[in-house]
Protein backbone atom coordinates (compact mmCIF):
# COMPACT_ATOMS: atom_id res chain seq x y z
CA UNK A 1 0.00 0.00 0.00
CA UNK A 2 1.33 3.50 -0.75
CA UNK A 3 2.23 5.54 2.12
CA UNK A 4 0.31 8.67 3.55
CA UNK A 5 1.63 10.86 5.96
CA UNK A 6 -0.08 14.40 7.85
CA UNK A 7 -0.27 16.20 10.81
CA UNK A 8 -2.21 18.46 12.90
CA UNK A 9 -1.25 21.26 16.19
CA UNK A 10 -2.55 20.74 19.36
CA UNK A 11 -2.79 24.91 19.69
CA UNK A 12 -6.62 25.00 20.10
CA UNK A 13 -9.43 23.50 22.72
CA UNK A 14 -10.97 22.05 19.26
CA UNK A 15 -10.13 21.42 15.28
CA UNK A 16 -12.24 23.81 13.82
CA UNK A 17 -14.36 22.91 9.74
CA UNK A 18 -11.09 23.98 8.14
CA UNK A 19 -9.14 21.55 9.81
CA UNK A 20 -11.78 18.97 9.20
CA UNK A 21 -12.93 19.19 6.04
CA UNK A 22 -8.92 20.39 4.70
CA UNK A 23 -7.26 17.82 5.62
CA UNK A 24 -8.85 15.02 8.50
CA UNK A 25 -11.84 14.08 6.50
CA UNK A 26 -9.36 12.82 4.14
CA UNK A 27 -6.91 11.22 6.51
CA UNK A 28 -9.82 9.18 7.28
CA UNK A 29 -10.86 8.23 3.78
CA UNK A 30 -6.84 7.42 3.08
CA UNK A 31 -6.47 5.26 6.25
CA UNK A 32 -8.72 2.17 4.13
CA UNK A 33 -6.13 2.43 1.21
CA UNK A 34 -2.97 3.45 2.07
CA UNK A 35 -0.31 2.91 4.85
CA UNK A 36 -1.45 5.84 7.04
CA UNK A 37 0.77 7.84 9.42
CA UNK A 38 -0.95 10.98 11.52
CA UNK A 39 0.59 12.71 14.42
CA UNK A 40 -0.47 15.15 16.73
CA UNK A 41 2.59 18.08 16.11
CA UNK A 42 3.35 19.13 19.46
CA UNK A 43 7.02 20.43 19.06
CA UNK A 44 5.55 22.93 16.86
CA UNK A 45 2.79 23.93 18.98
CA UNK A 46 5.91 25.20 21.51
CA UNK A 47 7.14 27.54 18.34
CA UNK A 48 4.87 30.66 19.80
CA UNK A 49 4.57 31.29 23.28
CA UNK A 50 2.45 28.39 25.48
CA UNK A 51 0.72 26.69 28.90
CA UNK A 52 2.21 23.46 29.54
CA UNK A 53 -1.17 22.51 31.59
CA UNK A 54 -3.05 23.13 28.22
CA UNK A 55 -0.46 22.21 25.57
CA UNK A 56 -1.47 18.50 27.51
CA UNK A 57 -4.97 18.52 27.80
CA UNK A 58 -5.12 19.85 24.24
CA UNK A 59 -2.94 16.80 22.49
CA UNK A 60 -5.70 14.93 24.39
CA UNK A 61 -8.24 16.04 23.06
CA UNK A 62 -6.52 16.37 19.60
CA UNK A 63 -6.38 12.52 19.93
CA UNK A 64 -9.70 12.26 21.13
CA UNK A 65 -11.11 14.23 18.34
CA UNK A 66 -9.44 12.30 15.44
CA UNK A 67 -10.56 8.88 17.09
CA UNK A 68 -14.70 10.53 17.36
CA UNK A 69 -13.87 11.53 13.59
CA UNK A 70 -13.13 8.32 12.15
CA UNK A 71 -9.09 7.46 12.63
CA UNK A 72 -9.21 3.73 13.50
CA UNK A 73 -5.64 3.75 15.41
CA UNK A 74 -5.79 -0.46 14.34
CA UNK A 75 -5.50 1.25 10.77
CA UNK A 76 -3.45 3.87 11.18
CA UNK A 77 -0.78 4.84 12.82
CA UNK A 78 -1.67 7.94 15.52
CA UNK A 79 0.74 9.16 17.26
CA UNK A 80 2.51 12.20 19.17
CA UNK A 81 5.46 13.96 17.58
CA UNK A 82 7.46 14.86 21.21
CA UNK A 83 7.19 10.90 21.78
CA UNK A 84 9.16 9.75 18.39
CA UNK A 85 12.81 11.76 18.70
CA UNK A 86 13.86 11.17 15.68
CA UNK A 87 11.44 14.34 14.66
CA UNK A 88 13.64 16.49 16.69
CA UNK A 89 16.75 14.71 14.81
CA UNK A 90 16.18 15.06 11.34
CA UNK A 91 15.17 18.16 11.69
CA UNK A 92 18.31 19.31 12.97
CA UNK A 93 19.95 17.94 9.57
CA UNK A 94 17.50 19.61 8.10
CA UNK A 95 17.89 22.87 9.45
CA UNK A 96 21.48 22.11 8.43
CA UNK A 97 19.90 21.80 4.68
CA UNK A 98 17.99 24.59 4.52
CA UNK A 99 18.66 28.35 3.60
CA UNK A 100 18.00 30.72 5.63
CA UNK A 101 17.08 32.96 2.64
CA UNK A 102 14.22 29.90 1.44
CA UNK A 103 12.91 29.93 4.86
CA UNK A 104 12.58 33.49 5.01
CA UNK A 105 10.64 33.35 1.88
CA UNK A 106 7.84 31.20 4.17
CA UNK A 107 4.08 32.95 3.49
CA UNK A 108 2.78 31.74 6.92
CA UNK A 109 5.91 32.72 8.84
CA UNK A 110 5.90 36.02 7.05
CA UNK A 111 2.31 36.75 8.22
CA UNK A 112 2.72 34.82 11.61
CA UNK A 113 6.01 36.67 12.52
CA UNK A 114 4.58 40.39 10.82
CA UNK A 115 2.21 40.16 14.56
CA UNK A 116 4.68 39.99 16.74
CA UNK A 117 7.68 42.04 17.80
CA UNK A 118 10.72 40.84 16.51
CA UNK A 119 12.38 39.63 19.78
CA UNK A 120 9.54 37.29 19.99
CA UNK A 121 9.24 35.64 17.55
CA UNK A 122 11.21 32.35 17.92
CA UNK A 123 14.05 30.45 16.17
CA UNK A 124 11.92 27.95 16.16
CA UNK A 125 8.90 29.67 14.38
CA UNK A 126 11.32 30.23 11.76
CA UNK A 127 12.87 26.60 11.57
CA UNK A 128 8.71 25.43 11.80
CA UNK A 129 8.36 24.89 8.15
CA UNK A 130 12.09 23.04 8.11
CA UNK A 131 11.02 20.52 11.21
CA UNK A 132 7.74 19.81 8.57
CA UNK A 133 9.78 18.71 6.10
CA UNK A 134 11.62 16.27 8.40
CA UNK A 135 8.80 15.14 10.15
CA UNK A 136 7.23 14.00 6.56
CA UNK A 137 10.35 12.49 4.60
CA UNK A 138 11.01 10.60 7.55
CA UNK A 139 8.58 8.49 6.79
CA UNK A 140 9.61 8.43 3.09
CA UNK A 141 5.12 9.19 2.24
CA UNK A 142 3.83 9.28 -1.31
CA UNK A 143 1.32 11.44 -0.41
CA UNK A 144 0.44 14.33 2.26
CA UNK A 145 -2.88 15.12 2.83
CA UNK A 146 -3.25 18.67 3.52
CA UNK A 147 -4.79 22.10 2.78
CA UNK A 148 -3.95 24.84 0.26
CA UNK A 149 -2.52 26.79 3.47
CA UNK A 150 0.58 23.94 3.20
CA UNK A 151 1.18 23.89 -0.09
CA UNK A 152 4.37 26.08 -0.27
CA UNK A 153 5.33 23.91 3.05
CA UNK A 154 5.05 20.77 0.82
CA UNK A 155 7.42 22.48 -1.81
CA UNK A 156 9.97 22.92 0.45
CA UNK A 157 9.94 19.35 1.41
CA UNK A 158 10.40 18.19 -1.72
CA UNK A 159 13.18 20.68 -2.13
CA UNK A 160 15.26 19.76 0.75
CA UNK A 161 14.33 15.77 -0.26
CA UNK A 162 16.38 16.45 -4.05
CA UNK A 163 18.81 18.72 -2.05
CA UNK A 164 20.05 15.41 0.32
CA UNK A 165 19.50 13.27 -2.12
CA UNK A 166 22.16 14.86 -4.52
CA UNK A 167 24.39 16.00 -2.47
CA UNK A 168 24.43 12.17 -0.32
CA UNK A 169 22.76 9.71 -2.19
CA UNK A 170 19.40 8.96 -1.84
CA UNK A 171 17.55 8.57 0.82
CA UNK A 172 14.28 10.20 0.51
CA UNK A 173 11.55 9.89 -1.81
CA UNK A 174 9.85 13.60 -2.74
CA UNK A 175 5.81 13.57 -1.67
CA UNK A 176 3.18 14.77 -3.42
CA UNK A 177 0.89 17.22 -1.41
CA UNK A 178 -2.79 15.75 -1.91
CA UNK A 179 -5.00 18.60 -1.91
CA UNK A 180 -8.72 18.00 -2.49
CA UNK A 181 -10.25 20.86 -4.93
CA UNK A 182 -13.65 21.62 -3.09
CA UNK A 183 -12.71 21.60 0.42
CA UNK A 184 -8.86 22.38 -0.12
CA UNK A 185 -9.35 26.32 1.76
CA UNK A 186 -11.99 26.79 4.05
CA UNK A 187 -12.64 30.53 4.50
CA UNK A 188 -13.65 32.79 7.70
CA UNK A 189 -17.52 33.21 8.05
CA UNK A 190 -16.45 36.84 8.96
CA UNK A 191 -14.21 37.39 6.36
CA UNK A 192 -14.60 35.61 3.48
CA UNK A 193 -11.49 36.15 1.52
CA UNK A 194 -9.19 34.98 4.25
CA UNK A 195 -8.83 31.45 5.96
CA UNK A 196 -10.70 29.51 8.59
CA UNK A 197 -8.15 29.90 11.14
CA UNK A 198 -7.27 29.13 14.74
CA UNK A 199 -5.28 31.87 15.29
CA UNK A 200 -6.20 35.05 12.86
CA UNK A 201 -10.01 33.91 12.81
CA UNK A 202 -12.34 36.30 15.08
CA UNK A 203 -14.37 34.09 17.36
CA UNK A 204 -17.55 34.71 14.99
CA UNK A 205 -15.32 33.67 12.05
CA UNK A 206 -14.91 29.91 13.06
CA UNK A 207 -16.51 26.69 13.30
CA UNK A 208 -15.06 24.74 15.79
CA UNK A 209 -16.16 21.05 16.30
CA UNK A 210 -16.75 21.28 20.08
CA UNK A 211 -18.64 23.99 20.28
CA UNK A 212 -22.19 23.86 20.79
CA UNK A 213 -23.74 23.37 17.92
CA UNK A 214 -26.45 26.40 18.79
CA UNK A 215 -23.38 28.92 18.76
CA UNK A 216 -22.82 27.61 15.75
CA UNK A 217 -25.68 28.05 13.77
CA UNK A 218 -25.83 31.10 15.46
CA UNK A 219 -22.22 32.14 14.07
CA UNK A 220 -23.76 30.70 10.35
CA UNK A 221 -26.47 33.14 10.82
CA UNK A 222 -24.24 36.21 11.15
CA UNK A 223 -21.64 34.98 8.60
CA UNK A 224 -21.12 37.49 5.66
CA UNK A 225 -22.41 37.26 2.87
CA UNK A 226 -23.08 40.01 -0.26
CA UNK A 227 -25.92 42.01 -0.93
CA UNK A 228 -27.69 39.76 -3.66
CA UNK A 229 -30.52 37.09 -3.20
CA UNK A 230 -29.45 34.30 -5.17
CA UNK A 231 -28.12 31.41 -3.50
CA UNK A 232 -25.32 30.67 -6.58
CA UNK A 233 -21.64 29.23 -5.84
CA UNK A 234 -19.69 32.06 -7.36
CA UNK A 235 -16.13 32.35 -5.56
CA UNK A 236 -15.24 35.53 -7.03
CA UNK A 237 -17.91 37.45 -6.23
CA UNK A 238 -20.00 35.94 -3.93
CA UNK A 239 -17.30 34.34 -1.53
CA UNK A 240 -19.47 34.30 1.48
CA UNK A 241 -22.16 32.54 0.12
CA UNK A 242 -19.71 29.86 -1.99
CA UNK A 243 -18.14 29.02 1.46
CA UNK A 244 -21.52 28.34 3.20
CA UNK A 245 -22.20 26.08 -0.34
CA UNK A 246 -18.55 24.32 -0.03
CA UNK A 247 -19.13 23.26 3.80
CA UNK A 248 -22.81 22.21 2.96
CA UNK A 249 -21.57 19.75 -0.33
CA UNK A 250 -18.78 18.80 1.80
CA UNK A 251 -20.87 17.50 4.94
CA UNK A 252 -23.73 16.19 3.41
CA UNK A 253 -21.96 14.56 0.22
CA UNK A 254 -24.93 16.91 -2.57
CA UNK A 255 -22.74 18.57 -5.28
CA UNK A 256 -22.86 22.07 -5.32
CA UNK A 257 -24.92 22.09 -8.63
CA UNK A 258 -27.86 20.40 -6.40
CA UNK A 259 -27.59 22.34 -3.84
CA UNK A 260 -27.74 25.84 -6.22
CA UNK A 261 -31.27 23.89 -7.48
CA UNK A 262 -32.84 23.08 -4.32
CA UNK A 263 -32.18 26.71 -3.01
CA UNK A 264 -33.96 28.45 -6.18
CA UNK A 265 -36.58 30.72 -5.21
CA UNK A 266 -35.64 30.95 -1.66
CA UNK A 267 -32.92 33.28 0.39
CA UNK A 268 -29.70 33.48 1.75
CA UNK A 269 -31.79 32.66 5.54
CA UNK A 270 -32.85 29.07 4.18
CA UNK A 271 -29.59 28.26 3.30
CA UNK A 272 -27.77 29.60 6.58
CA UNK A 273 -30.87 27.99 8.95
CA UNK A 274 -30.05 24.31 7.21
CA UNK A 275 -26.16 24.47 7.24
CA UNK A 276 -26.59 25.31 11.01
CA UNK A 277 -28.74 22.27 10.98
CA UNK A 278 -26.23 20.17 8.94
CA UNK A 279 -23.02 21.35 11.06
CA UNK A 280 -25.24 20.21 14.33
CA UNK A 281 -26.21 16.86 12.77
CA UNK A 282 -22.50 16.42 12.19
CA UNK A 283 -21.09 17.50 15.31
CA UNK A 284 -23.39 16.14 18.06
CA UNK A 285 -21.81 12.45 18.18
CA UNK A 286 -18.02 13.79 17.60
CA UNK A 287 -18.77 15.65 20.70
CA UNK A 288 -20.02 13.36 22.43
CA UNK A 289 -17.82 10.69 21.74
CA UNK A 290 -14.78 13.24 22.33
CA UNK A 291 -16.36 13.51 25.81
CA UNK A 292 -16.44 9.69 26.66
CA UNK A 293 -12.46 9.32 25.37
CA UNK A 294 -11.70 11.77 27.73
CA UNK A 295 -13.00 10.04 30.29
CA UNK A 296 -9.69 7.33 30.00
CA UNK A 297 -7.23 9.31 29.43
CA UNK A 298 -4.57 6.27 30.00
CA UNK A 299 -6.16 3.98 27.52
CA UNK A 300 -5.94 7.20 25.08
CA UNK A 301 -2.15 7.36 26.43
CA UNK A 302 -2.38 3.86 25.49
CA UNK A 303 -3.07 4.20 21.94
CA UNK A 304 -0.36 6.93 21.68
CA UNK A 305 2.10 4.57 22.97
CA UNK A 306 1.13 1.86 20.54
CA UNK A 307 1.43 4.30 17.73
CA UNK A 308 4.46 5.85 18.78
CA UNK A 309 6.30 2.21 19.18
CA UNK A 310 5.13 1.94 15.25
CA UNK A 311 6.26 4.68 14.22
CA UNK A 312 9.88 4.91 15.81
CA UNK A 313 9.91 1.20 13.42
CA UNK A 314 9.88 3.69 10.49
CA UNK A 315 12.06 7.20 11.49
CA UNK A 316 14.64 5.56 13.02
CA UNK A 317 15.64 3.14 9.87
CA UNK A 318 14.95 6.30 7.78
CA UNK A 319 17.30 8.58 10.27
CA UNK A 320 20.18 5.62 10.87
CA UNK A 321 20.39 5.66 6.53
CA UNK A 322 20.46 9.31 6.58
CA UNK A 323 23.49 9.58 9.29
CA UNK A 324 25.35 7.29 7.89
CA UNK A 325 25.48 9.20 4.11
CA UNK A 326 26.00 11.92 6.41
CA UNK A 327 29.04 10.73 7.55
CA UNK A 328 28.45 10.13 11.75
CA UNK A 329 29.86 7.31 12.94
CA UNK A 330 27.56 4.45 13.48
CA UNK A 331 27.20 4.20 17.02
CA UNK A 332 23.75 2.55 18.13
N1 LIG B 1 -9.24 27.02 6.56
C1 LIG B 1 -8.74 25.85 6.21
N2 LIG B 1 -9.21 25.21 5.13
C2 LIG B 1 -8.71 24.00 4.76
N3 LIG B 1 -7.74 23.36 5.44
C3 LIG B 1 -7.24 23.96 6.52
N4 LIG B 1 -6.28 23.61 7.42
C4 LIG B 1 -6.16 24.57 8.35
N5 LIG B 1 -7.02 25.58 8.09
C5 LIG B 1 -7.70 25.23 6.97
C6 LIG B 1 -5.54 22.35 7.37
O1 LIG B 1 -5.66 21.71 8.62
C7 LIG B 1 -4.51 20.89 8.83
C8 LIG B 1 -4.00 21.07 10.23
O2 LIG B 1 -3.42 22.34 10.31
P1 LIG B 1 -2.51 22.86 11.45
O3 LIG B 1 -2.51 22.02 12.63
O4 LIG B 1 -1.24 23.30 10.85
O5 LIG B 1 -3.40 23.97 11.77
P2 LIG B 1 -3.11 25.35 11.44
O6 LIG B 1 -2.64 25.57 10.04
O7 LIG B 1 -2.31 25.79 12.59
O8 LIG B 1 -4.60 25.72 11.55
P3 LIG B 1 -4.98 27.10 11.44
O9 LIG B 1 -6.32 27.27 11.96
O10 LIG B 1 -4.70 27.56 10.07
O11 LIG B 1 -3.96 27.70 12.50
P4 LIG B 1 -3.08 28.93 12.35
O12 LIG B 1 -4.04 30.03 12.43
O13 LIG B 1 -2.20 28.80 13.56
O14 LIG B 1 -2.34 28.84 11.06
C9 LIG B 1 -3.49 21.31 7.76
O15 LIG B 1 -3.44 20.30 6.77
C10 LIG B 1 -4.06 22.57 7.19
O16 LIG B 1 -3.73 22.73 5.83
Amino acid sequence: KPRVLSGIQPTADSFHLGNYLGAVRQWVALQETHDAFYFIADLHAITVEHDPKLLRKRTRVSVAQLLALGLDPDRATLFVQSQVPEHAELGWVMQCLAGFGEASRMTQFKDKSAKQSVDRVTVGLFAYPVLQAADILLYRPRYVPVGEDQRQHLELTRDLAHRFNTRFGKAFQPPEAYILKGTAKIYDLQEPSAKMSKSASSPGGIIELLDDPKVSAKKIRSAVTDTGREVVFDQENKPGVSNLLSIYSALTGREIDELQTAYEGKGYGDLKKDLGEVVADFVTPVRDQVKSYMDDPAELDKVLARGAERAREVASGTLARVYDKLGFLAGR
